[in-house]
């Protein structure tokens, strides 16, 4: 049982900011309802917790593997443009994925006037003009430096195709 719950706890940091793509395995495998609900009041607790001592999930982040990384899909299930998710705190270093999904040609540009000062929005950023045009093409980009970040996507970015993410 402890292990079990060390896993739903570890897990939930990222279902909540891989959104709707992840699979909760670690809740499906819960066989009782009972179960099932406490194991979201983990998630729950959990998650709260995550932005008060985001220093010490950061540090179990790494713990738990330099492979991490988040998943943002580029265009909703449903056909939205957007990403998805649109909004999601990680770890620096942490490596986001951003996937073809629907809606294409999408890119991935950061703003330049709405990430930490330093960081070359040129060096993160897709070229404005380099579009993804298949499913399940990918963008990865790894952010080192603490802060907030904007991105876009360039044909979509008058209907709404924005984002943020948070590195710790
Ligand atoms: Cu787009």
């Amino acid at each position: 049982m402890a292990s079990v719950t060390s896993a739903t706890v570890a897990i939930p940091s990222f279902t909540g900011l891989k959104s709707t793509i992840s699979k909760p395995s670690a809740v499906v495998r819960i066989p009782t309802k009972a179960a099932t609900s406490s194991s979201k009041l983990t998630v729950k607790s959990s998650l709260k917790r995550f932005g008060v001592a985001a220093v010490a999930a950061a540090a179990s982040i790494a713990l738990a593997g330099n492979a991490m990384a988040i998943d943002v899909l580029l265009g909703s299930g449903e056909g939205a443009l957007a990403f998805v998710p649109n909004e999601f705190t990680i770890a620096k270093g942490e490596k986001i994925v951003f996937k073809n999904n629907a809606g294409f040609p999408h890119n991935v540009v950061f703003d330049e006037d709405e990430i930490p000062s330093g960081v070359d929005a040129s060096k993160i950023s897709m070229d404005e003009q380099d579009l993804l045009n298949a499913a399940g093409e990918t963008y990865e980009v790894a952010l080192t430096e603490p802060g907030t970040y904007s991105f876009y996507c360039a044909p979509h970015q008058g209907a709404g195709m924005v984002g943020k993410v948070t590195v710790n």
